[in-house]
């Protein structure tokens, strides 16, 4: 399962990949490889079978830490998007090339409004960050839209004449990107071109499709990051409001927590509520500081999402 990590520029994508990536546990054991320098393993906490089932536990390719299981996947840190991506614009098909990997996609955002839609540090709480989750998604969906029309009167012609199934010849345009023939059969179903002639397919039947068949075949799910900073809180309720569900996401605080778990100054394992200082002598004020500000994310959030 490889997991994709999409958004605007400057969002915290490679902060999120980095904490996430971060093992601050002891070491697994099952081969440990970071795939690529944008690819790597995370792991996903739920409760272990020792503590649910009090049942003797022999984890093979997952870890078990006091209680929990920790299962690996796979995270890809994606190119941001700019708008206008799906034309070349920024990175646009460094991402495309990414993105077409992935079963699934967190979709960062900045939560805080502290960029603008070109990933430009602006004012705190200015930027809007319910139409950044708009413009990334309809970057993808134009960029799949970009995908299947190509050639699409040649190509809608020769498959008529041929009699070849829409499924098929869908399934063929879409090679490559982690979709199933099941699924496009249900998307041409919900969009109700299905037995419309592909070669009567206005760019708006594409279109509707190529939506139809994201959210089918990668499920995206809203982190709101930045959650340390006092303007997340009005956005996070936007966003909510908009009809979307949203985790909220501290990057940077999971960041530093794992790293100081991982040198045994704090007791922490990824996915907790708190955390144990252990070694408090070896601190400055600083560090207390951030981690008492960490802990107050905590308590009001329930974790680092
Ligand atoms: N306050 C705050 N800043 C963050 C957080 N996560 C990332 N940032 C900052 O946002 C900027 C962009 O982060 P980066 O991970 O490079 O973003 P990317 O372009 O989406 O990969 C950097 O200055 C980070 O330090 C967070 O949780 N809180
Ligand atoms: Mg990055």
């Amino acid at each position: 399962m490889l997991i994709g990590i999409i958004g605007k520029a400057n969002v915290g994508k490679s902060t999120f990949f980095n904490a996430a990536t971060e093992l601050a546990v002891q070491a697994a054991n099952y081969p440990f490889t970071t795939i690529n320098s944008n690819i790597g393993i995370v792991h996903a906490r739920q409760k272990c079978v020792c503590t649910e089932f009090g049942v003797q536990d022999n984890p093979i390719h997952s870890i078990c830490i006091d209680g929990n299981r920790f299962i690996p996947l796979n995270l890809i840190d994606i190119a941001g998007l700019v708008p206008g991506a799906h034309l070349g614009k920024g990175l646009g098909n460094k991402f495309l090339d990414d993105a077409r990997q992935a079963d699934a996609l967190i979709h960062i955002v900045d939560a805080s409004g502290s960029t603008d839609s070109e990933g430009k540090p602006i004012s705190p709480g200015t930027g809007d960050p319910i139409s950044d989750v708009r413009f990334v998604e309809e970057e993808f969906d134009l960029w799949l839209a970009s995908v299947v029309s190509r050639d699409w009167n040649k190509v809608s012609r020769e498959a008529e004449s041929q009699g070849q199934k829409l499924e098929q010849m869908l399934a063929k345009r879409l090679s490559g990107l982690a979709i199933g023939s099941h699924q496009i059969a249900d998307a041409l179903d919900e969009t109700g071109i299905y037995y419309k002639k592909t070669t009567l397919w206005t760019q708006e039947d594409i279109f509707n499709f190529c939506k139809t068949i994201r959210l089918k075949s990668k499920p995206i799910v809203l982190a709101a990051n930045k959650a340390d900073l006092p303007t997340v809180d009005k956005n996070i309720n936007a966003i909510k409001n908009a009809g979307r569900d949203v985790i909220v996401c501290a990057s940077e605080a999971e960041n530093l927590l794992r790293r100081a778990a991982k040198k045994g100054i704090i007791h922490y394992l990824p996915g907790d509520n708190s955390f144990n200082i252990k070694r408090e002598a070896e601190l400055n004020d600083q560090q207390k500081k951030a981690l008492r500000i960490i802990s107050n994310i905590l308590s009001k959030y329930g974790s680092t999402g």
